[in-house]
């Protein structure tokens, strides 16, 4: 009887500790606004910059072209991005209609891109450039009004407590010192959060790598909600959000799409949403990637992402100099100026209960909804079904001309005929009762 009683007990235990495990973390009052506020932005940069950009060949270099590490870390010496000016990057992401920046601080090649004291291997001590772009950016992101989030890679390819390819027992690599991996990982995010007080956003990657590990999110998420409960916690494992997550990222895929084969087990969740894609195919510099989406591509990307409640996060990747290529900056500039005109149906809005049709999606702030015409269809109206509230006008943004609409209990025809339509998209703004 008496042992029964304490299996029992140890049963009770074991059942209390599951669910305190998942369901600990309650964001704090500033961080309910930081997520409110990181969903009005809906535009981001996305920059993957480090010592691989050197090759051109993108940030994977070392994994694909099966570089030693003791070679790659060569690098570091020919790294010396003269022309890097905080200014122009910022001025490329305000100008683009951007709201927040994105940038990779260390990525899978291990390289810290900022000032650190807890690894000599980082762009002041073992670059020629002996300087921190970072605290230039985050300096030059908070006068010009641009939230700045970081990228941290969880992968590392070469430290040596890492264990890259090592057998995993027990949640940790069996030729690795996990514990010395995890505290050197505490210890960067305790530095960048105290040193670059601005930043808004952890964005961590390479979960994926070993599902297996036991990568103590409790404590990592804890300590960073501890130095700033309003930082918004986000992870690319390309699962359901876990405990002590703020946000919930998709790559290369608008929410609810698996074209990648990346969103097979990240079903939509209710935290805020964001999916990045990057501007060509390549995330950090390449030479020769030449696969530019063009403006409208992406002017569709962001419609459509806001449009299914999600920010867009665009990948740009600099130039080793630290310059931005030009096809970007030009691209951008018509991105901006078609966001600056039609920015009112685009930030502080929510995607619409209505779900996104053939013809586009809606975007909703307040009483207004904003109905994205995306793709002309040869029928000289759209229909929009189950809106469940009353239209009392319809007008074109920007230009306040009258449109015509039908309202019926099974849904709203909005005739386009005769309507000067925008190749990107045309903007029907709806006043609702
Ligand atoms: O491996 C990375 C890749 O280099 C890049 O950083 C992207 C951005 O979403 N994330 C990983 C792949 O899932």
């Amino acid at each position: 009887m008496k042992k029964r009683i304490w299996l029992l007990y140890l049963l009770l235990i074991a059942c209390s500790k599951i669910i305190y495990a998942q369901n600990t973390y309650t964001p704090s009052v500033g961080n309910m606004a930081a997520r409110r506020n990181f969903q009005d932005m809906k535009f981001g940069l996305f920059i993957h910059w480090g010592i691989y950009s050197i090759l051109g060949d993108g940030e994977w270099v070392m994994h694909n072209k099966k570089i030693p590490y003791e070679s790659y870390k060569r690098l570091a010496g020919f790294f010396n991005p003269q022309e890097f000016n905080a200014k122009e990057w910022v001025a490329f992401a305000k100008r683009a209609g951007m709201k927040y920046i994105t940038i990779t601080l260390r990525h899978h090649d291990g390289f810290s891109m900022f000032g650190t004291k807890v690894s000599p291997y980082n762009i002041v001590d073992a670059t020629p450039y002996h300087k921190d772009p970072l605290m230039e950016l985050a300096k030059e992101c908070e006068k010009e009004g641009i939230e700045l989030h970081f990228y941290y890679s969880l992968l590392d390819w070469g430290r040596a407590d890492y264990a890259f390819g090592s057998p995993i027992n027990d949640g940790k690599p069996v030729n690795g010192d996990w514990d010395s991996y995890i505290k050197f990982m505490k210890d960067q995010l305790t530095e960048l959060i105290t040193k670059y007080p601005g930043v808004k956003g952890i964005w961590f990657d390479g979960d994926w790598e070993r599902r297996e590990v036991n990568w103590h999110y409790n404590e990592i998420y804890g300590l960073i909600h501890k130095l700033n409960p309003s930082i918004l916690v986000g992870n690319n494992h390309h699962l359901a959000p876990k405990d002590g997550e703020d946000f919930q990222m998709f790559e290369k895929d608008l929410p609810g799409a698996n074209t990648t084969g990346f969103s097979a087990e990240s079903k939509i969740g209710s935290l805020p949403l964001e999916t990045c894609e990057t501007i060509n195919n390549s995330w950090g510099f390449s030479i020769t990637d030449r696969t530019f989406k063009s403006s409208k591509q992406i002017i569709h990307y962001l419609v459509n992402a806001a449009g299914r409640n999600a920010n867009f996060l665009l990948n740009i990747g600099p130039m080793p100099n630290g310059k931005i290529q030009p096809e970007f900056t030009d691209t951008m500039a018509i991105v901006g100026a078609w966001v600056q005109k039609n920015g009112e149906a685009i930030y502080g809005t929510r995607g619409s209960s209505v779900p996104p049709q053939d013809w586009g999606v809606i975007t909703v702030k307040g009483k207004n909804q904003y109905v994205h015409i995306t793709d002309t269809q040869a029928i000289p109206y759209v229909f929009i079904p189950q809106l469940k509230q009353t239209v009392i006008k319809a007008v074109l943004l920007n230009k306040g001309t009258a449109v015509k609409y039908k309202q019926q209990p099974e849904g709203v025809f909005i005739y386009t005929d005769g309507l000067p339509m925008d190749a990107n998209d045309t903007v029907i703004k709806l006043t609702v009762n």
